[in-house]
């Protein structure tokens, strides 16, 4: 709201002979100026002119410093005015930050030493392509130790080409760190890294940006609130779920894909000695194990070391409680340290996505321990929805009920929340049990036909295909971001050899969930948008006001990886490199950390919310790094498969 306007102003009028007595006065004085100097005498006169000319010689020395200095005057002054609104820091550092002055004088960061091979430790176990990855990932992690050592020469000012601080848009902007000056964003007129330095160059850099953005995010979380669920930037403070180190535990395979040793190294010991799962705390169940025990599990076949498993195992057993149900479908509500389950307070319902989006992790976990009483609980629900009425063509209802098995709240038909991994586990168990179990991928291939028969248009005026809801059959034009898996999904199961058809489908959807980032002032992509159907009618995207927030989700970053990785199509790490970007403009906070933010159509202020999402560093960040990645066999999609929280699992082998 603005202020009332104030209407008690003073008017000046100038008139002729007004404007004429101004001019003439001017001339008064600049008369009365010269006859003062000609009344002083030679001496006064030379000295007033060496001090100026002394004065001239020392502002022409001191030039850059003290444009420097303007500028930050000037620039502190507007993050003043952010202040003043109450808005927190925001620390954008990808090549669009790139302070002016740094760009104009070239300054450039050295390139990384070259690596010293390294042994392999011999106490790591696991297959033998792991152990390739870890060799590979080992000398990687040296060449980062040694960027970090330079990285602290530069943070103590050792480095003579770093500048301090500027500011954009009210946000404190540091020298870059551990990547070299990237160039601006595009519509800045800045040079593309890829055209600089050819392909394999630019990714590289990619790489190393999604790396100085995981440490920034870990920065955060290490200072304000280690060893919590979730880190609030903003307040630096946490928020508590279920007091499980949510955002640590998630992190762990990322930290380890991406080289950073020391911290994965930190957070294992946190790991073993901190996280007890006997507390008297009531946790989801969907969550609990698409995080803590996919994350646990995954991070034990990336490393082989079994405190993982035993974790793992622990978590898991203490997660079976929630199958004591008259129907054997799942209880949303597990109690660790009390081995009690129970639904929502308000219905005895689960969710559809939850109690069938487990199974990839319980299946392994009975895989990797011997003990079948995971898989055969997961297994059992799989069985009974197969054959459960309520369906439509594939396509399934948001809701089923813990007592009678069947689903409830019939008629409504989504691939977003409460539905999405339902459809995303069909394929992926198919997939992890070396494509075997028919009834899966029969459900599988069901309902995408039912997603095309009854859930995709094309918007106006970009023929954009979208995923819309069907609601008795009404068709709504809703999307949730969360739909953004789908595209990946589609061409893991083309990669797969379910159908070269879903592979055209995940490409056109592809485009449609990039332009949910492009069409909107931010480049990030809010919650939920609606399509325009009318022709001749506005822009593709519609954004209602409860829907404009982003939460740092992944889904759209993950579907890149798989676009690249199967088409090898560069516009996919482009597209990728500007949501990043974007993701440093909008939501990284200064002292640590990215937030997520309520409004994602006002770039002035996106008004941030004050909670990392754990997924930020779980899914999102590790996808933007595969993505960037030249080496497809950096987790190889032959040989593992994500479950939906970015946790790779081992493909069984045999079974
Ligand atoms: C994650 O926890 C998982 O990807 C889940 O499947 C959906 N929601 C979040 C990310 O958006």
């Amino acid at each position: 709201m603005y202020p009332p306007t104030r209407k008690d102003f003073i008017s000046l009028t100038l008139t002729e002979q007004g404007s004429r007595s101004y001019n003439n006065s001017k001339n008064w004085r600049r008369k009365s100026c010269w006859r003062k100097w000609k009344q002083l005498s030679r001496l006064q006169r030379s000295l007033i002119l060496f001090l100026l000319a002394f004065l001239l010689v020392c502002a022409l020395a001191t030039y850059p410093n003290l444009a420097e200095h303007w500028r930050a005057l000037t620039e502190r002054s507007v993050q003043e005015e952010w202040s003043a609104v109450d808005i927190p820091e925001l620390k954008p550092v990808n090549p669009a930050v790139i302070p002016e002055q740094e760009r104009k004088i070239g300054l450039v960061f050295p390139e990384p030493p070259p690596q010293k091979p390294k042994k392999v430790p011999s106490n790591k176990r696991g297959p033998p392509v792991l152990q390739h990855r870890l060799m590979k990932r080992e000398n990687a992690s040296e060449t980062q130790v040694k960027e970090r050592e330079k990285e602290g020469q530069a943070a103590n000012g050792e480095d003579e080409g770093e500048k301090s601080l500027v500011s954009w848009r009210g946000a404190m902007i540091e020298p870059e760190r551990g990547t070299e000056p990237e160039p601006s964003a595009k519509e800045e007129g800045a040079p593309d890294p890829a055209a600089q330095e050819g392909p394999a160059a630019a990714a590289h850099e990619r790489q190393k940006a999604v790396v100085e953005a995981f440490q920034h995010a870990w920065k955060g979380y290490k200072e304000f609130a280690w060893g919590q669920d979730e880190l609030k930037p903003i307040s630096k403070s946490y928020g508590t779920w279920f007091g499980l180190g949510l955002t640590l535990v998630d992190a762990l395979d990322t930290m380890w894909i991406i080289g950073l040793k020391e911290e994965f190294e930190e957070a294992k010991r946190w790991v073993a000695t901190d996280l007890q799962f006997t507390k008297n705390v009531d946790v989801n169940l969907f969550e609990s194990t698409i995080r803590i025990l996919g994350g646990l599990l995954s991070t034990y076949h990336l490393t082989g070391e079994d405190i993982f498993l035993e974790k793992a195992k622990d978590i898991g057993t203490r997660l079976m409680p929630a199958f004591n149900t008259p129907s054997k479908i799942p209880y949303s509500d597990v109690n660790l340290g009390r081995g009690t389950a129970h639904p929502p307070r308000w219905t005895s319902d689960s969710t559809v996505a939850e109690v069938t989006s487990i199974q990839l992790e319980f299946r392994d976990l009975s895989q990797t321990t011997g003990d079948s009483q995971y898989q055969k609980v997961v297994d059992g629900v799989m069985k009974h929805v197969h054959g459960l009425a309520g369906k439509h063509d594939g396509l399934v209802p948001m809701f089923i009920n813990t007592n009678n098995g069947q689903f409830s709240h019939l008629g409504v038909f989504t691939l977003g929340a409460r539905a999405d991994s339902y459809y995303e586990y069909l394929l992926k168990q198919w997939i992890q049990g070396g494509k075997k179990e028919t009834e899966l991928l029969e459900d599988y291939v069901q309902a995408i036909e039912g997603v095309k028969k009854h859930l995709l248009r094309k918007s106006q005026p970009s023929q954009l295909t979208f995923v819309g809801e069907l609601a008795h059959n009404n068709f709504s034009p809703k999307m949730d971001h969360l739909v953004c898996f789908l595209p990946g999904t589609l061409a893991l199961g083309a990669h797969h050899g379910v159908s070269s058809e879903h592979m055209e489908l995940a490409k056109e959807l592809m485009e449609t969930c990039y332009q949910m980032y492009a069409q909107i002032e931010t480049g990030l992509s809010p919650e939920i948008v609606h399509f325009n159907l009318i022709p001749r009618h506005g822009r593709d995207v519609e954004v209602k006001p409860a829907d404009r927030h982003n939460l740092l989700r992944p889904e759209t970053v993950e579907s890149l990886f798989y676009l690249y990785r199967f088409t090898r199509d560069k516009k996919y790490q482009d597209w990728g490199w500007e949501i990043l970007q974007n993701f440093n403009k909008y939501t990284r906070v200064s002292t640590g950390g990215y937030t997520s933010i309520s409004n994602v159509r006002n770039p002035d202020n996106p008004d941030p919310r004050d909670k990392m999402e754990s997924f930020f560093l779980g899914e999102t960040l590790k996808y933007f790094y595969l993505l960037f990645s030249e080496d497809f066999d950096l987790i190889n999609l032959d040989k593992f498969v994500f479950n939906t929280e970015a946790h790779p699992l081992p493909i069984w082998t045999s079974s």
